[in-house]
């Protein structure tokens, strides 16, 4: 039995005492950054899905570092921002007390499986040592004008009487008490990532990114081509401007609609539609923005009373108001073309107003059964009828400019960056109101500005940061005139802490600098990235974003943090569940009417529902499901070197994988095989083997030999494109052929094998599998006398002479046709391959009684032969 629990505990604590992973800034070696998004650590601790990213990424900086590589691989815990305290104030705690705690479980947890962290650049985002430099980095992009205050609405739950973050809605209501959320105007804080939209986009194109993970960014940024247009508003001097995609489609214009929200709106309302249009803004104010965005919702809207006059055919057409039109977007006005967009369609078909057709696919105008968005020739179009949607394009916005009304525009969807909060655990946001001075950032030799200690931190009630209610906070000196200040009290969200961390990493003791220059031209940019995909939007833009800030003030030499970016698949596990109790009539309102078939049962539920009611799905795993399998216990019973390996080579990186305890058991069988053979072989071993090569006798040993360096290849070929499954069944595969050769018969090894070639094979399998069965590998190491920790020696050298077939296929060509291929010895000289060409019974009737004119041979592959 592989004693596997002593083992790993011995490693663990030796890796420890040693700083075997601690990465410095020397050497001529080559550097590589690997890095994991750093996780918040929650109660639940990390459960076997986790591993998904760790346990390859750590495989790889094992292998990189063996491979002579200088390799930086660092952990730390995103421990700021609403889920930390979300999950404070559900288990009564005080989160500065609760972080570290989760923190030191997941440590132990990430130790006990043999993750190679440079601990001693651990980092918590909670730390005033760390928040300091959040604070420099809002007071940078401060003083570059890239962060501002405006009022804008939060979510606002009228029961618990708190903001609510946008993941905290759940289907317009309150996540925690179900009431309706409103929207309440806020002053609060952005930073202006939007400036930054075109460069976000186009710098997409250097990254080594998987492409759905760019067409999620470019989706997000969402950059439309097209024109504002100036539509006057009938009997008053004013204008609505709208941004529109089409603008060859201006004469299908048969209405306009603006948002609820659209400053205009009040002004141009008549008096007789006033209260209906009151009372559907109010309504309005309920809804999300994903509702609002939804095309096939039903359409609602109000009529305003009021006209506006179509520029290019001074057509008179009515203003009305609807949720569809976002007041975020464009000019918060649009033109609807009913004939050729299909929301302004389902509109004008509900409130009953006019469709033009103005594109057509044949150029005659044909009835229009639902919107046509494709392009194609311009109809009832005055003078522009006959052209093509792109010529007509460029022919509009010529004449838009000529008269004034109109110009082109690139718009994004892409929004300001919301960093604000009004709640406790967050880094404080370093800027103080002074009637007198206005806004004035807090200097930065006086950050940082700490989070004061209070026992009570709970959701103010008012709206406000529960900072507010603390006068010793709040009450500051202006920096300018030194008078009586306010404190600003909102905090930072968790992505202002979690979007610089990875410079932090390079140097998270310095106390001058949020990193020096000389660290971040040494690590950065992060060489390799792992992390899920649901981060393919926030995170990766707003890291995107604050790398070209720096850039741009000159404070690092690169505009992108994370060159490759690969997403780990994500564990299964088999979820009982329950089929939905069908619901009585009236149970729920149409709106709400989504498809669920499969609802998770709780733990506690498990047993309170009869097991044909039970219905059992592969489900991802998470704590919330009640399907989690822990690191700590699979290691427990297999060893951590078992759980490795089975998570490596279940399926590829990038892929799902269904838990299942026979997989574990697999591999655990591996790893044992492995160790009872090293066990027979190690008293074989000779330490000087590699002076003597060794002699091959039988073609059994060189076919041996040829799988080990074979192997040897494919592991390295493997790491290299991220595929670790690969790698390991061609280790599997070696093991076979080597316990072929050389089976284990009671403890031993026969007696008539070669030592120097097993001498071989024993050093080549440890150092192979080093990089996934770590305190395997290193316990062999040890017993083989070898100096030091395996991940300081070198990767075996690869040797294409000893990989090589021994025997290769050449092909005869006479007068260009294939007529023989012959079975050859590797490197045979040509005249020997012309003598078995010219001498083979497939040949011999091709060239009998001809002349032969001229021979060519290409070295191992080809004998082409020209007779006349
Ligand atoms: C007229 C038109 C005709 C439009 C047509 C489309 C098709 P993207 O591609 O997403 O940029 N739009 C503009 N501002 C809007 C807002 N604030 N809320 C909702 N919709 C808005 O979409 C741009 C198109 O979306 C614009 O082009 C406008 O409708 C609408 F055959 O104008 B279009
Ligand atoms: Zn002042």
């Amino acid at each position: 039995m592989y004693p596997f629990k002593e083992i790993e505990k011995k490693w663990q604590s030796i890796w420890d005492k040693q700083h075997t992973f601690q990465a410095c800034e020397a050497g001529d070696k080559k550097k590589i950054y690997c890095l994991e998004m750093f996780p918040y650590p929650s109660g639940s601790g990390l459960h076997v899905g986790h591993l998904k990213n760790y346990v390859p990424m750590d495989a790889y900086c094992r292998f990189k570092s063996m491979q002579g590589f200088n390799v930086l691989h660092p952990m730390g815990w995103d421990a700021f921002g609403q889920p930390a305290e979300n999950e404070a104030i559900r288990c009564g705690r005080n989160p500065r007390e609760m972080v570290p705690d989760y923190a030191a479980r997941y440590k132990q947890t990430l130790i006990k499986v043999g993750c190679s962290y440079d601990w001693k650049r651990e980092i918590n985002s909670s730390d005033p040592e760390y928040y300091h430099w959040t604070q420099w980095f809002f007071l940078l992009l401060y003083r570059r004008g890239l962060a501002y205050r405006a009022t804008a609405p939060i979510n606002w739950c009228p029961s618990c009487k708190t903001g609510l973050a946008n993941e905290e809605v759940r289907e317009g209501c309150c996540w925690r008490c179900d009431s309706l959320v409103e929207k309440k105007p806020m002053p609060q804080w952005f930073f202006r990532i939007t400036e930054y939209a075109d460069r976000l986009l186009k710098d997409l194109d250097s990254l080594d990114w998987t492409d759905g993970m760019k067409e999620m960014q470019r989706d997000w940024i969402g950059r439309s081509e097209g024109a504002e247009v100036e539509f006057a508003v009938e009997g008053t001097d004013r204008v609505l401007r709208v941004f529109t995609t089409r603008p060859d489609t201006l004469f299908g214009a048969t209405f306009m609609v603006l948002a609820p929200e659209h400053p205009l709106v009040r002004e141009l309302t008549e008096p007789e539609r006033r209260e209906q249009v009151e009372r559907y803004i109010h309504q309005v104010q309920s809804e999300t923005e994903i509702d609002r965005l939804t095309v096939d919702r039903s359409k609602t809207g109000e009529f305003t009373g009021a006209f506006a006059v179509n520029p290019v055919n001074k057509k008179r057409i009515p203003i009305w108001i609807a949720d569809y039109v976002m007041m975020g977007y464009g000019t918060g006005a649009i033109m609807a073309v009913p004939g050729h967009d299909a929301r302004d369609f389902a509109f004008a078909r509900k409130f009953d107003l006019p469709i033009i057709q103005v594109v057509s696919r044949t150029g005659e105008e044909y009835s229009l059964q639902e919107a046509e968005p494709a392009d194609g020739i311009a109809i009832n179009s005055g003078s522009f009828t006959g052209l093509t949607t792109a010529q007509f394009k460029k022919a509009i916005t010529d004449w838009l400019k000529e008269n004034q009304v109109g110009k082109p525009t690139v718009n994004f969807r892409l929004r300001d960056w919301l960093i604000s909060r009004q709640r406790y655990w967050g880094a404080p946001i370093p800027i103080i109101h002074c009637d007198r001075c206005g806004t004035v950032p807090v200097p930065e030799e006086e950050l940082p500005v700490l989070l004061p200690e209070v026992a009570d931190y709970q959701p103010s009630g008012t709206g406000e940061s529960p900072l507010a209610a603390f006068d010793f906070f709040v009450q500051a000196q202006c920096p300018k005139c030194k008078g009586l200040a306010r404190r600003e009290t909102d905090t930072m969200g968790g992505y202002a802490c979690s979007s610089w961390y990875y410079f932090r990493y390079v140097d998270p003791k310095n106390s001058h600098m949020f990193a020096s220059r000389k660290a971040l031209d040494f690590w950065l940019p992060v060489d390799i990235y792992t992390g899920g995909i649901e981060h393919a939007r926030s995170h990766l833009l707003y890291s995107r974003f604050l790398t070209k800030v720096l850039y741009d003030e000159g404070v690092v030499n690169f505009s992108e943090p994370f060159l490759l970016l690969r997403n780990q698949g994500s564990m299964l596990a088999y979820t009982a569940g329950r089929k939905p109790r069908t619901c009585k009539a009236g149970g729920h309102s149409e709106a709400d009417d989504k498809i669920i078939d499969w609802i998770v049962l709780k733990p506690e539920e498990k047993d309170q529902f009869p097991p044909n009611e039970i219905v059992w799905r592969w489900a991802r795993m998470s704590k919330s499901k009640g399907n989690v399998v822990t690191p700590d216990e699979i290691a427990g019973r297999f060893g951590a070197d078992s759980l490795r390996i089975y998570i490596m080579f279940v399926a590829p990186f990038e892929e799902n994988v269904q838990w299942t305890e026979e997989g574990i058991q697999g591999s655990f069988r591996f790893v044992s095989r492995i160790w009872r053979w090293l066990q027979a072989a190690l008293p074989l071993y000779q330490n000087n083997w590699s002076s003597n090569t060794p002699t091959i006798a039988s073609p059994q040993e060189r076919s041996v030999r040829r799988k080990l360096h074979q192997t040897l290849h494919k592991v390295e070929l493997d790491f290299d494109h991220f595929q670790f499954n690969t790698a390991v069944a061609a280790i599997m595969e070696l093991l076979n052929e080597v316990t072929t050769y050389a089976p284990v018969e009671k403890d031993s090894l026969p007696e008539l094998i070669n030592p120097i070639l097993i001498s071989e094979i024993i050093e080549m399998i440890t150092l192979l599998l080093a990089p996934f069965a770590p305190h395997l590998c290193e316990e062999i190491w040890e017993r083989l006398n070898k100096p030091g920790s395996i991940y300081k020696a070198p990767w075996p050298k690869f040797d294409p002479i000893i990989a090589a077939k021994d025997e290769i296929t050449i092909v005869v060509q006479i007068n260009g046709k294939i007529r023989d291929k012959l079975l050859v010895p590797v490197g045979l000289d040509e005249p020997e391959v012309r003598k078995l060409a010219l001498s083979s019974t497939k040949v011999i009737p091709h060239i009998e009684s001809k002349k032969i004119v001229k021979i060519l041979y290409i070295k191992d592959r080809m004998l082409s032969v020209v007779v006349k």
